[in-house]
């Protein structure tokens, strides 16, 4: 591992990336290197920020578990391990966006931290089922390109549906202009698009690990329950950086 690795690295972590639009806000950052995100010039898994039963009953503790122990875990691991004669910047925010001319195992890898990474901070738990939708300026916006709440949860939900196999859907803003748009394996719309200054505001796991034990093949129903658990205040902050 270089100086220059573990440079770029806390540079990611302490959120101030050369091109301005790192994952996230300088506080979340902070609270994520406390965490111990990044230890040793190597990638770490960011512990939750809420226990692994927290967000029953929507998402159970063994699929929690498992999501975050095993498959994050290992994306971390591969991502380290294929970085070990990498030469380049490999702070995650220019890993992702270069990721297209990358091997696959740091594209795969360096795409399965970043979208994990934010998955996780995109959740809250909501033990009682209150009503869950964003407000302020976010909602604003959602209701201005869809019409209305409700109708951006349908459109959603419709794009989702539509992933094949293993992928996420993502709300994204570009061009000021709020996006429903979809990833296949790891990638992710920063991968997909030349720097144009796009933001990921919100992003759903789509793969089946993310919901097998509970819904088996039933997409539709861990979407339904999902709306239940987004942590729209971070989303929110998120939308009002940009
Ligand atoms: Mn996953």
């Amino acid at each position: 591992m270089t100086d220059r690795r573990s440079f770029f690295r806390k540079t990611f972590l302490l959120g101030l990336s050369a091109t301005g639009s790192a994952l996230f806000s300088n506080r979340q950052l902070e609270a994520l290197e406390t965490l111990g995100a990044f230890s040793d010039n190597k990638f770490v898994l960011p512990p939750l920020p809420y226990a692994y039963d927290a967000l029953l009953p929507y998402i159970d503790e063994q699929t929690m578990r498992v999501h975050h122990t095993r498959h994050h875990q290992a994306y971390i691991d591969k991502l380290n391990q294929a970085l070990e004669n990498y030469k380049g910047e490999s702070d995650l925010d220019t890993l992702v966006k270069t990721a297209l001319k990358l091997s696959p195992a740091i594209r795969n890898n360096a795409g399965g931290h970043y979208n994990h990474t934010l998955f996780w901070q995109s959740l809250k738990p909501n033990p009682d089922g209150k009503a869950n939708k964003p407000d302020g300026n976010l909602l604003t916006a959602i209701e201005k390109g869809f019409g209305s709440f409700e109708g951006f949860k349908t459109e959603f939900q419709k794009k989702a549906m539509t992933v094949f196999g293993s992928g996420w859907c993502w709300l994204v803003l570009n061009q000021e202009r709020l996006e429903i748009v979809n990833s296949v394996n790891q990638d992710n719309p920063l991968m997909l698009e030349s720097d144009n200054g796009l933001k990921i505001i919100l992003a759903l796991d789509l793969w089946e690990h993310a919901y097998y034990l509970n819904y088996q093949n039933k997409r539709a129903d861990y979407i339904n329950a999902w709306w239940n658990i987004v942590n729209w205040s971070f989303v929110g902050e998120r939308f009002n950086q940009h």
